[in-house]
């Protein structure tokens, strides 16, 4: 039983609870919930810490529901549960897998147009959805209708849709069979290859090379690694297993002596290698994973090498690979074969920014109860601000989402925002070593308004603007909106600017050429969040914002201290776009990027 198996299960029984009764199991929903979503972003599977008796080790999960959880792991089913779904119609739990169908709506479906057999359901409600039988229903109308056909349309394409991990879950069960293959006493090096050293958004499967001269040795650690399900395959130097998440792992062996070669081929791109090796040709080089075949001498470092007899010249190191080639090496970011082997050949590669690189973090929500419109931090102003010293920060954004304007008059929210300016300015004044940034996180309204009066934002130094709601806009629409939201003088940077959400929500529409030049224009940055799960701007689009000469911010939108350690995956992906440090504004010192922060 796989994790988002059990994911699924606690989420049908959530569902059973709020189809119940919503607010008299308000807690339960939420404890299952919760473990759920754990569930399904741990990268080790619960099977595989029962086995090693680590399953009460899970955080986020009730005693209660972890005892439910080994049961599941323990005998594939949990006695409770299954006394709980019988009393719900069985057809209810497939719709739950439909985008937007909640626990309620699949129940009113169900019952009111008879919906019996769970194994057809969504192709019946499909049928009866086009006959303009969800219209009739007291509550629903044509609108409705229309949003669940659509639904229905994504659900089936997410069927077919081959499951990529998000960056950081693959990058976490990648390092555990890194450093289970380092134990082996014939592994002298291990590197992690593929679409994860190129630090892409998503990965879809874990290429892992070792160097040794005993390769079936390796080979065979590897094949009994403990969180292995089966053996794919196994050659003379390479071996591909799936874990017990369905996961697949490829290793490549090589001689250290070779071990370079190996390390530019699997690192790919594909696109990147193929480019690579009709340039090397053109030279009278043969590229493949174990060296460069030529019949001329190759020299690298002012070195001639010496090939064997067979007129394959071998590599240890990748950057003298490039060399022989007479490239520039290139950072594995960039291998995408979008213009950087054309550079590399002319040494004119751009210097990519580095995490080292970052001075402060702009986007964090502290727990100062400003009775926001969206979710609060974890951490206080204080932890959040101790926490930024300890990464080498120079200054920290507060910017939690701006007050509820629903449940507050104006005087109220100028009262709540006060209040933090005196928090924040105490520590500015008593803590040399950092600076803090009067900042918040203002939504920007289906109308283009942002959602405080001009006299409530005089209290900032500047404003993230972003869209929280109206995601679906016409493209023309949604474009004067942004543009209107960042004409404010304090709106500074456009949070989040696209809205995706990786496997789950694809980003907003809009006219990005324009919105770009417009912050080019107008002296405005754009975010690349690094929340794992956005990564927004996605590095494509950063690509461009470098091309126009947009500036940009990299931010974590925290919402807790530690969550401040993902500013790496930021910096991933304006490396992926090609950002130098010049690009990025929060490399500047605290006295500049204030000047900017208040556009001067
Ligand atoms: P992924 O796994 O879909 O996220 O993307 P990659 O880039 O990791 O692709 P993968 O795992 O198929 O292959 C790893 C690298 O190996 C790839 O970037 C280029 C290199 N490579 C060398 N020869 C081949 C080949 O014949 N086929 C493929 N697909 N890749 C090759
Ligand atoms: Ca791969
Ligand atoms: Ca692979
Ligand atoms: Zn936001």
């Amino acid at each position: 039983m796989t994790n988002s198996e059990i994911a699924k299960t606690l989420r049908d029984i959530a569902a059973v609870y709020s189809i119940k009764d919503e607010k008299k199991h308000y807690f339960q929903i939420a404890a299952y919930q919760r473990a759920a979503d754990t569930l399904e972003r741990l990268t080790i599977e619960a099977s595989d810490l029962f086995v090693q008796g680590r399953l009460r080790e899970i955080k986020g999960v009730g005693q209660t529901i972890a005892g439910y959880i080994e049961e599941m792991v323990k005998t594939g089913k949990v006695k409770h549960f299954e006394e709980l779904k019988k009393t719900v119609p069985p057809a209810v739990f497939p719709l739950l897998n439909i985008p937007k169908i909640g626990p309620k709506t699949a129940f009113k479906l169900v019952s009111v147009l008879k919906l019996k057999r769970a194994e057809n359901v969504v192709e019946e409600l499909e049928k009866k959805a086009k006959k303009g039988e969800i219209a009739a229903i007291e509550g629903f109308g044509e609108k409705s209708q229309s949003d669940i056909l659509r639904a229905i349309e994504e659900y089936y394409r997410g069927k077919t849709k081959t499951r990529r991990m998000v960056f950081p879950f693959a990058l976490e069960i990648a390092e555990r069979v890194v450093s289970y293959l380092k134990k082996c006493p014939e592994a002298k090096q291990v590197e992690i290859l593929g679409s994860l050293r190129r630090k892409a958004e998503t990965v879809g499967d874990i290429d892992i090379a070792v160097a040794s001269d005993q390769p079936q040795k390796v080979l065979a650690w590897f094949g009994k690694y403990p969180e292995k399900e089966r053996v794919i395959e196994v050659g003379d130097a390479t071996s591909s297993i799936l874990t017990s998440g369905q996961r697949q792992v490829d290793v490549m062996v090589q001689p250290s002596g070779a071990f370079g070669s190996l390390l530019q081929h699997f690192t790919g791109s594909k696109a990147h290698n193929i480019h690579l090796r009709t340039y090397a040709q053109s030279k009278g080089l043969s590229l493949s994973e174990y060296g460069i075949k030529s019949s001329k001498q190759i020299t690298v470092n002012r070195k001639q090498l010496i090939a064997n007899k067979k007129l394959l010249y071998q590599f240890s190191k990748e950057t003298d690979f490039y060399e022989a080639i007479g490239l520039q090496w290139i950072a594995p970011e960039m291998r995408e074969d979008t213009g950087e082997i054309e550079l590399a050949i002319k040494h004119k590669l751009p210097d990519l920014v580095e995490l080292k690189d970052i001075k402060g973090d702009l986007h964090t929500h502290s727990s100062f109860n400003i009775e926001p419109s969206h979710d609060l931090g974890a951490n206080t102003i204080g932890e959040m601000a101790k926490k930024a010293e300890n990464l080498g920060y120079k200054y920290l954004g507060l910017a939690e989402h701006n007050p509820s304007i629903t449940a507050h008059n104006n005087n109220q929210i100028y009262d709540l925002l006060c209040r933090r300016n005196m928090v924040i300015e105490k520590i500015n004044t008593s803590n040399t070593n950092i600076t803090l940034f009067k900042l918040l996180e203002v939504d920007i309204q289906a109308d283009g308004n942002l959602a405080l009066d001009d006299k409530i934002l005089e209290l900032l130094d500047g404003a993230i603007v972003s869209i929280h709601s109206s995601f679906r806009l016409e493209k023309d629409e949604m474009t004067k909106r942004i543009l209107k939201g960042l004409s404010h003088p304090k709106a500074r940077i456009l949070g989040h600017p696209t809205g995706r959400l990786l496997n789950e929500r694809p980003g907003i529409e809009a006219d990005w050429p324009d919105i770009f030049e417009f912050c080019q224009k107008n002296n405005k940055a754009l975010e690349i969040n690094s929340w794992p799960y956005r990564l927004d701007l996605p590095d494509t689009m950063v690509r461009e914002a470098v091309k126009m000469g947009v500036k940009m911010v990299i931010d974590t939108d925290s919402h807790a201290s530690d969550q401040m350690d993902v500013m790496r995956y930021g910096v991933y992906t304006a490396r992926r776009g090609w950002a130098t440090k010049e690009n990025i504004l929060n490399t500047l010192p605290p006295d500049m990027f204030r000047k900017w922060l208040e556009n001067k």
